[in-house]
């Protein structure tokens, strides 16, 4: 059995989807920052991607409750989704969303970067704001290749 990991050639294909087979595993480490200073969405995706992977990517219901645990409540907080369309950070193709169904409102047409609400669910707002905001670290990695041979056809 080879045990390696193919951090930057895999991540932005596997990440977000359920893809353990018999030739890799995908093991889940990623964890979330929250950052106290307010920025603009941009500035946010810098400072995350400087210090840390990117802001915060949340692809299931798991990493939202985690996300939400570090947050602090009544304060909107910048998370790593803008649009058009809707796409995280770093491009990874996750679906998951959590929209508040009157927050996701394009209010003004202007609002094309998301926050987690006071309620924890998610809105638009415009991204010059400046929020508090999530970072994560770390990611979903193929950590396990058991084929290193096989896997070639996988791409
Ligand atoms: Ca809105």
């Amino acid at each position: 059995r080879v045990k390696f990991s193919y951090k930057s050639l895999f991540k932005p294909l596997f990440c977000g989807f359920d893809a353990s087979n018999k030739h890799f595993t995908v093991q889940n480490v990623k964890q979330y920052v929250y950052i106290p200073t307010p920025r603009t969405w941009t500035s946010a995706q810098s400072y995350c991607r400087e210090h840390y992977t990117d802001l915060a990517k949340i692809e299931n219901e798991a990493e939202k409750y985690a996300a939400e645990n570090i947050t602090q409540a009544d304060v909107e907080t910048w998370i790593g989704l803008y649009r058009v369309p809707w796409t995280w950070s770093d491009k990874n193709p996750s679906l998951f969303r959590h929209w508040h169904p009157t927050s996701l409102n394009n209010n003004g047409g202007n609002q094309h970067c998301a926050v987690a609400d006071s309620s924890n669910q998610w809105g638009d707002e415009k991204c010059d704001s400046k929020k508090v905001f999530i970072c994560h670290q770390g990611d979903c990695y193929i950590t396990n290749i058991m084929h290193s041979d096989k896997i070639l056809f996988l791409l």
